[in-house]
């Protein structure tokens, strides 16, 4: 029987092995899986915890998570086919949860789908060498520190790329006598409060730390981007200028010549597709990008067809688009998708990689993923999902943030799954402090 490795049991992870549970009830006999997840439980990165560095085994912190972390886009774009958010919590609830409202909607799909006995905790893979057959895989069990060899068929790569921080350097950065950190430890913005912030970066995780610290009181918080700036209407007491130069004592330089006083400093400047553990042919190597390199429809190794990776994309579309991705894979590892030859695979590759490159603003890019969501799901089982209105809602998300950054979490949205639209939170995300599941979901 084929023998497969699953490395990482985040949300890919789990689709990963909600796509075998699938297939099983459907009268399929499945492979032999063996999952492997460094943390104490199933989760990713929806796994909260305070710590920051290392853990108490001395084994990185995979977690870049924050504690008053809201989901950045309406649920309804990334909700499961096969669950939606009304079965989950048996009622409608508002579009933008807290991070524990939608930890507890992906844990609750797969605790149904009886398939933790796949996994072992707490066990970080820390080699993996293609045999010639398959690969050789050597893990540890944290616990008791014991190293463990293994063989398999297949390997699924799902350790995602939001863990391991990109931290650039600065000219004055050692003598700054204030806080520098990366926004992968970041948890908390109440220790900026009447603090003077200084953030770098253009992207997601810039623009909420920015909104979590105007939020919790910061003093001022200024935005400094690299190539282009984000736009939004910042509200007074937030500014964006152009890219910090050099760090003079407690002031941040900038290229456009504002001199800004710190008390801290964020590098919101992104992460590394980082895979120590592989073997270098085996090693996706890019970029945070939609369509990164030698992925044959975004997923299986070009050089390797053994190998697979899940979830390597920049992100728009989320977990149905996991999803998507775990039964493609699945499908090929059981023999019901046929792979084409070399020449087809590498001029595919390369048309989504020209396309990606020509894309021009948000909105192309939201068409060019959901193109590959659509075109994933054309070829599997996985529950028909309405992507035209995904996309739209995307749109109306798009449009909402650039009319006001501190109400678009607001706004309701429709389910693609069900039809049902979001009701109004009974507190608007700006006044909503308590962000715990009971008060989030203690609507009428
Ligand atoms: P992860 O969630 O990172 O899971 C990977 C798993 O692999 C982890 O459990 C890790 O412990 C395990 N692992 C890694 N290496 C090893 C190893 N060597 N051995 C064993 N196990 C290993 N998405 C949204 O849809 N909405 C949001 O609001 C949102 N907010 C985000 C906010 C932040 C700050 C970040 C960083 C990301 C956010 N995302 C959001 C995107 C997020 O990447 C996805 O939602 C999702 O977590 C990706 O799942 P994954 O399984 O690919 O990776
Ligand atoms: P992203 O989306 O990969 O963005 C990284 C950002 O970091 C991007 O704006 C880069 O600027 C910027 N960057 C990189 N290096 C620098 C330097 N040296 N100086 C200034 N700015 C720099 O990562 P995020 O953390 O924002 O988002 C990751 C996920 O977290 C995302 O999926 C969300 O769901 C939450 P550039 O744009 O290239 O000029």
């Amino acid at each position: 029987m084929t023998k497969i490795a699953l490395i990482g049991t985040g949300p890919c992870g789990l689709s990963f092995l909600r796509s075998l549970h699938q297939a099983e009830k459907n009268g399929d006999s499945i492979p032999e899986v063996v999952a492997f997840e460094k943390q104490a439980d199933w989760g990713g990165l929806w796994n909260y915890t305070w710590r920051t560095g290392s853990d108490q085994f001395g084994d990185p912190i995979p977690n870049s998570m924050y504690r008053y972390l809201w989901s950045n886009g309406p649920k309804e774009c990334l909700e499961f086919a096969d669950y939606s958010f009304d079965e989950h919590f048996q009622k409608p609830i508002p579009s933008f949860p807290p991070r524990e409202v939608l930890q507890n909607y992906i844990l609750g799909r797969a605790e149904k789908s009886d398939v933790k006995k796949y996994v072992k905790f707490n066990t970080t893979v820390s080699s993996v060498v293609d045999n010639g057959n398959g690969f050789d895989i050597t893990y540890t069990n944290k616990i008791d520190n014991s190293v463990h060899k293994d063989s398999f068929d297949k390997l699924i790569v799902a350790t995602g790329h939001f863990s391991v921080p990109y931290i650039p350097e600065y000219e004055g950065m050692n003598s700054f006598p204030g806080r520098i950190m990366h926004s992968h430890d970041f948890r908390d913005a109440e220790e900026f409060r009447n603090k003077n912030v200084v953030i770098l970066g253009s992207s997601y995780s810039a623009e909420d730390v920015a909104l979590q610290c105007y939020k919790y009181g910061a003093k001022t918080v200024t935005i400094g981007y690299r190539n282009n700036p984000m736009g939004f209407n910042w509200p007074e007491g937030m500014k964006e200028v152009h890219y910090m130069d050099k760090i003079d004592g407690n002031k941040a330089i900038f290229k456009d010549g504002t001199v800004q006083e710190m008390d801290a400093l964020i590098l919101c400047t992104g992460y590394l597709h980082h895979f120590p553990f592989l073997s270098e042919d085996l090693k996706l190597k890019t970029h945070n990008r939609l369509y990164p390199p030698m992925l044959y429809k975004g997923v299986v190794w070009q050089n390797n067809h053994n190998l697979f990776y899940l979830g390597m994309q920049d992100q728009f579309h989320t977990f149905n688009m996991f999803d998507a991705q775990a039964w493609y894979v699945r499908d090929i590892i059981m023999n019901k998708i046929k792979l084409p030859s070399d020449d087809e695979i590498s001029n595919d590759i390369n048309s989504w990689v020209s396309k990606e490159e020509a894309l021009e603003d948000a909105y192309q890019m939201i068409d060019f993923q959901t193109d590959y969501c659509v075109d994933l799901c054309s070829a599997i089982d996985y529950p028909k999902i309405d992507f035209e209105l995904i996309k739209k809602h995307f749109y109306d998300w798009e449009h909402d943030k650039e009319a006001n950054i501190l109400t678009y979490r607001d706004k309701s949205f429709s389910s693609p799954v069900t039809g049902t639209t979001g009701p109004s939170h009974h507190t608007t995300w700006l006044e909503a402090m308590d962000d715990s599941m009971a008060t989030y979901l203690d609507t009428k």
